[in-house]
């Protein structure tokens, strides 16, 4: 059966009516689909600037510009697989303990319906409870993270589910394949050394921000491919990768990162990675300018889709 598609432009403005991620069926609408859009509103594990809980809204009035053909993965990803919208998670704004359940269920529950799921956040709490899911249906996972941040940080408050830890409680949970993951875009003031070297035995591999500037991305995809091997990919994006110049609306900006060419030149350099999972995370609308970074996210949202469709086609 052929893919039902974005609402039509034809005869309709893409400004009006109810936005679906880039005017994409709703899931109800399709029944099954290869790759679900899920939004995951919550922000309570943010430590500084609050405001991602309305990231998925923003992601998807930033989106209502895409078109169909992505000429630089050279793929119409919604014409090659079925993508739906299936809306957002009801997410409990008090508990984190009990986000985070339900955020894992709901992600199950969607598994239900859709074979891979891209989430929008919400803050990087959420990637704990989405790899678990993850894990649960495709095995351990390589993990590919773009961040300014490691996020393998222990505790903030005493608390063990935040947005700076959601990688640590990965590892500790045995979610991850062993030595097969990658931050890619970390920079700027740590708390110490500790930081760096605890990150290390955790199995992670860093390319910098610098990295990112100075290398093609060809080198530096060749080195995540050699990372990640055969496993399974988990790609996690937060937007804070970009330099805040490219996306100010975001809840821990850090100065001197890569503009959003260089990470979408680096994200289509990952074409071959059987990515299985995604989340674009820490969108917090409040802090943006001109849609600036909700712009960009959905971007990064629809390369991220081609990148699936393309690992689709090639498990078919
Ligand atoms: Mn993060």
């Amino acid at each position: 059966m052929e893919p039902v598609g974005p609402r039509s432009t034809a005869n309709e403005p893409r400004f009006a009516n109810i936005g679906t991620f880039a005017r994409l069926p709703r899931l109800d609408q399709v029944g099954q689909a290869e790759i679900a859009i899920l939004g995951a509103p919550f922000d309570a594990g943010t430590s500084y600037r609050p405001g991602a809980r309305f990231g998925p809204l923003a992601i998807r009035n930033g989106s209502q510009l895409l078109r169909p053909f992505d000429p630089a993965l050279a793929i119409g990803p919604f014409s090659t697989v079925q993508v739906a919208d299936a809306g957002d998670l009801a997410i409990n704004p008090y508990s984190i303990a009990e986000a985070v359940e339900s955020i894992a269920a709901g992600a199950r529950a969607a598994y239900g319906s859709a074979r891979r799921l891209l989430v929008l956040g919400g803050d990087h709490t959420v990637a704990l409870p989405l790899i678990r899911a993850a894990s649960e249906r495709f095995g351990q996972l390589a993990l590919v993270h773009f961040d300014a941040h490691l996020d393998t940080w222990d505790t903030y408050f005493g608390a063990p589910y935040t947005h700076g830890t959601p990688f640590r409680r990965a590892f500790e949970e045995g979610l991850l394949a062993q030595d097969a993951s990658v931050h890619a875009g970390i920079r700027g003031p740590l708390y110490g050394q500790s930081d760096l070297d605890e990150d290390s035995v955790m199995g992670f591999e860093i390319v910098t921000a610098d990295e990112i500037a100075l290398e093609s991305a060809a080198t530096l995809a060749e080195r995540i491919r050699s990372r990640t091997a055969e496993h399974p990919v988990y790609l996690s994006i937060d937007i804070d990768v970009l330099d805040p110049s490219a996306a100010p609306g975001t809840g821990t900006p850090e100065a001197g990162g890569p503009s959003s060419a260089q990470v979408l030149r680096l994200l289509r350099a990952l074409a071959s990675l059987p990515i299985v999972g995604a989340d674009v995370v820490e969108v917090s609308p409040s802090y943006d300018h001109a849609e600036i970074t909700a712009i960009a996210a959905s971007h990064i949202a629809y390369t991220t889709i081609g990148l699936m469709a393309l690992a689709a086609s090639a498990s078919r």
